[in-house]
């Protein structure tokens, strides 16, 4: 039933030890000869079966013997051979049709026949579409690469590794060699083709070796790609700092495209960009498209050790390199920018995506058990929560003994394709720590939740705080077991400073420790303590549960004022505002929370000393995705409201006075400098323009509005355009038709007035979506256009898609069908956006559920199915 299982795992039959690929290159017509070194694996005889799809024989030969008819067996899916020697060279010879290729994987066309250019995506099973091959990543080989196309029609010949030879040929043609000396998983490899433009600089690494650093774009493109090409030499010095990790080849190339399924891809040597995460340019890019930019260029980079050095066994392992990367990534992003604001954004995504992942009936554990579809498991939970355990990890370990365990994990398994136990086991070394009970955070999904209850005992003088952990079932895994949960917390006294901590039989600490809780329940005792005025626990966000930690608005305001560790602080402020939510959602005439959460930001507004990014953060709530998770059963407009209620009453308690002040002040301050003050004064800028539109919405619209027109930079034109259509402005239209005109030719720009659009909170939203499809810069065979427009609408705009009517479900429904004939992946992924179909009331739930049904009747590609099938359950 084409469902794969980390049980059944059994290791390759055949190995590669090299493989020579040479490529006659056209839009249509491309040719590839594929010489595999084959060695076979024991010393019984067994049957070679390759993998390949869309593929058209050519021709066959074993060690130069054409093979008849009869002794090999070929399917849609693969190429089976029963005799072969044990050492053997089989060399195919394959047609494939890249402009055919709309799902984007294998060897494809990016834009039109006449002008754009041809490029591969591998992972996870694309190199089966390029030439028969064991496709899965235990199988390593040396690859030897030659290029022949067009001189003129394809002036660039990419591959991975180091250039190893051009010339001339016959009739405008010429070739290029490629030779990668590090074996790889098929997945990594890369061939680009086509008239690009470049950028290029030298880079000498911490041991020695001088590398040519390359950035390819089409035409003007390449202006907007220096950011990027800085981008790169930060990671690559950060990655030999912090990790001793150097660069491996003598050159490193980076190639931009509108055309591609994922946000990059990390080939070796020749990495691939989705063109909204290479390209920047004031003009085009606002503050958060910079620091996506900075931190997708360094994960990719970053790859380079944790992926391809040392890469995964099984497509189960995948968090193996991605968790660990996302980590890595994290890392260099908090040491670039400011560590408190990275660690808040890293929640935050967490929790808007991951959380709601993980609560669902698509949940899954970082390391899945079973796939029928490997590309629906890039994922939040492989990703994101996979980066937490990582995290958690390395907080257990320590500075020091993690960089001597991942030294050590280099030196053991670097050219080898490893298993999670087998980090694990390499980090545990160095210091003699056992962390197979991290083992259950891989296997085990669903988000734990935390329960936490202190006591002071005052005749004891000894504070008792009780622990539960509970983890909720999810598809398939009815019973749960007891997690190690990294818990760092202090105790504040009445002044917010921490007190001594001292818990029985061990020796004082500061003021901060971490406990390791690791059962269903239990009790800890600090001795010797006088009576704290609050417990601020998992700070820092020491482990990824769902912590109830039994606080009230009074404590929580308590800390939000004096909290010294600034995630805890922000996250004071989430929790008041939970609870104001809850209260506005239940409809009390009354809501003392509500009061609470906004007078104690109304006395941080004005305070200098704080850190305007993080003023932004305090002030704003819960997204609305977030907050959705507490409502059982979930209206989705009544959610809306309650949050609505929240933003306004926060915007009356701090007055229109204070706003238009403070906002008159920092935009008086604005350069457009890229610097991280005048980023995270921008923050504040525009929050408190959202925040004054709401009280004073005339004279705040007509600033917007000028702003707007004024802006030297895209941060403040798009800000500011965002406003004026959450605020419903008369304004919002003409700025939202100049937008377009301006940006009309620049897809990865125009998306963001896709996004707009797709989110705008009005009652036509769905009616306007409908027509944006239409629209002549719109197209469902291209992935970013249909995440700008369509999962945006889905995911994150919740009253507008939810409407009663179901207008929003069949408007889904029926572009699944039409992208899912394209593009399956892309298909999957917006299909993802369904998912919380059980969670809603009555009404929407069976609008939605029937939806789901009919798109189950229709036949779907296998990626949809598997959506579909685990999301109805
Ligand atoms: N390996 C797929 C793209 C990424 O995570 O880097
Ligand atoms: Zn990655």
């Amino acid at each position: 039933n084409g469902v794969v299982r980390l049980a059944d795992y059994v290791a390759p039959a055949w190995r590669v030890d090299e493989v020579e690929l040479e490529f006659d290159l056209g839009i249509s017509v491309t040719q590839v000869r594929a010489r595999l070194h084959l060695r076979r694996s024991g010393v019984t005889p067994q049957a070679l079966v390759l993998d390949g799809a869309g593929l058209q024989l050519q021709a066959i030969r074993v060690d130069g013997r054409e093979l008849a008819d009869t002794q090999y067996t070929l399917d849609e899916t693969s190429l089976r051979i029963e005799q072969l020697p044990a050492v053997c060279v089989l060399e195919t010879l394959a047609l494939i049709d890249p402009a055919a290729n709309s799902a984007l994987s294998g060897l494809y066309l990016s834009g039109s026949a006449e002008h754009g250019f041809l490029l591969t995506q591998c992972e996870a099973e694309g190199f089966r579409r390029i030439t028969w091959y064991p496709d899965r990543p235990d199988v390593l080989a040396k690859f030897h690469v030659l290029l022949r196309a067009d001189r003129q029609r394809f002036p660039v010949l990419l591959a991975n590794g180091n250039p190893a030879g051009s010339g001339e040929l016959e009739d405008g043609r010429h070739w290029v060699a490629w030779v990668d000396p590090h074996p790889k998983p098929c997945y990594l490899f890369a061939l680009v083709a086509g008239r690009l433009e470049k950028i290029e600089q030298e880079y000498r690494t911490a041991d020695g070796r001088a590398v040519m650093l390359r950035i390819f774009a089409e035409g003007d493109a390449i202006a907007r790609c220096g950011y990027a090409m800085d981008a790169l030499v930060r990671a690559m010095r950060w990655d030999e700092q912090q990790y001793g990790c150097n660069y491996d080849l003598d050159v490193f190339h980076i190639v931009a495209t509108h055309d591609f399924n994922m946000g990059a891809m990390e080939n070796k040597g020749l990495n691939i960009f989705n063109a909204k995460y290479l390209l920047a340019d004031p003009q085009h890019s606002s503050d958060d498209d910079y620091a996506h930019v900075e931190a997708i260029v360094a994960h990719e980079y970053f790859h380079n050790w944790t992926g391809n050095r040392v890469t995964c066994r099984d497509w189960f392992q995948l968090s193996l390199k991605e968790g660990l990367t996302v980590y890595r990534e994290q890392q260099f992003s908090a040491d670039m920018n400011s560590a408190t604001l990275k660690r808040i954004e890293d929640v935050q995504i967490l929790r808007r995506s991951q959380f709601i992942e993980d609560a669902g009936p698509l949940a899954h554990p970082v390391r899945p058990e079973q796939y029928s579809a490997i590309d629906n498991f890039y994922t939040a939970t492989v990703y994101d929560k996979g980066a937490e355990l990582v995290r958690m990890i390395a907080g257990r370990l320590g500075a020091a003994a993690w960089r001597r365990g991942m030294d050590e994990y280099f030196l053991r398994h670097d050219g080898e394709a490893a298993t999670v136990e087998q980090f694990l086991a390499a980090l545990g070394s160095a210091d003699g720590s056992d962390l197979s009970p991290y083992l259950r955070w891989y296997a085990q999904a669903g988000t734990p939740q935390l329960q936490a209850r202190g006591e002071y005992d005052a005749a004891q003088r000894c504070y008792r705080l009780d622990l539960q952990q509970h983890t909720p079932a999810t598809p398939g895994q009815p019973h749960k077991q007891a997690l190690p949960i990294p818990l760092r917390l202090a105790l504040l006294g009445d002044d917010g400073k921490a007190l001594p901590l001292r818990l029985h039989d061990s020796a004082d600490a500061p003021g901060e420790r971490v406990l390791e809780f690791d059962s269903d329940r239990a009790r800890f005792e600090f001795q010797d303590i006088d009576a704290p005025r609050v417990a601020s626990l998992l700070r820092g966000f020491s482990a990824p549960v769902r912590l109830d930690a039994g606080l009230g608005a009074a404590d929580l305001a308590f800390l939000l004022r004096f909290e010294s560790d600034g995630f805890n602080r922000w996250e004071a402020a989430q929790q008041l505002a939970r609870l104001a939510f809850a209260g506005c959602l239940a409809g009390a005439p009354v809501v003392p929370e509500l009061g609470t959460w906004c007078d104690t930001l109304a006395e941080l507004f004005p305070q200098a000393a704080l850190d305007p990014a993080l003023l932004a953060e305090l002030l704003t709530p819960p997204e609305l995705n977030d907050l959705a998770q507490s409502c059982d059963p979930l209206d989705p407009a009544a959610a809306h409201t309650a949050r609505e209620a929240l933003e306004q009453a926060l915007a009356q308690r701090l007055g229109a006075n204070a706003l238009r002040a403070r906002h008159a002040q920092l935009l008086q301050a604005e350069r457009g400098d890229l610097d991280g003050a005048a980023r995270a004064r921008r923050r504040l800028l525009n929050r408190c323009l959202r925040l004054w539109l709401r009280v004073e919405p005339i004279a705040a619209a007509a600033m917007a509005a000028q702003r707007y027109a004024e802006a030297p930079a895209m941060t403040e034109r798009l800000a500011c355009l965002a406003a004026l259509l959450a605020a419903g402005a008369e304004q919002a239209q003409p700025a939202l038709d100049d937008f377009a005109c301006r940006y009309d030719a620049d897809p990865v720009t125009l998306d963001k007035w896709f996004v707009l659009q797709a989110q705008a909170p009005r009652s036509d939203t769905v009616e306007r979506v409908a027509a944006l499809m239409a629209h002549p810069r719109f197209s469902l065979r291209n992935p970013n256009r249909v995440s700008a427009l369509l999962q945006n609408f889905a995911v994150r705009n919740l009253p507008a898609f939810h409407r009663p009517d179901g207008a929003g479900y069949v408007l889904i429904e029926q572009a699944l069908a039409q992208i899912d004939a394209l593009n399956p992946t892309t298909a999957a992924r917006l299909a993802t956006a369904l998912k919380d179909w059980a969670r809603l009331e009555p009404a929407r739930r069976r609008l939605l559920q029937a939806s789901l049904q009919r798109l189950v009747r229709r036949d779907s590609s296998q990626d949809l199915a598997d959506i579909l099938r685990r999301t109805l359950g």
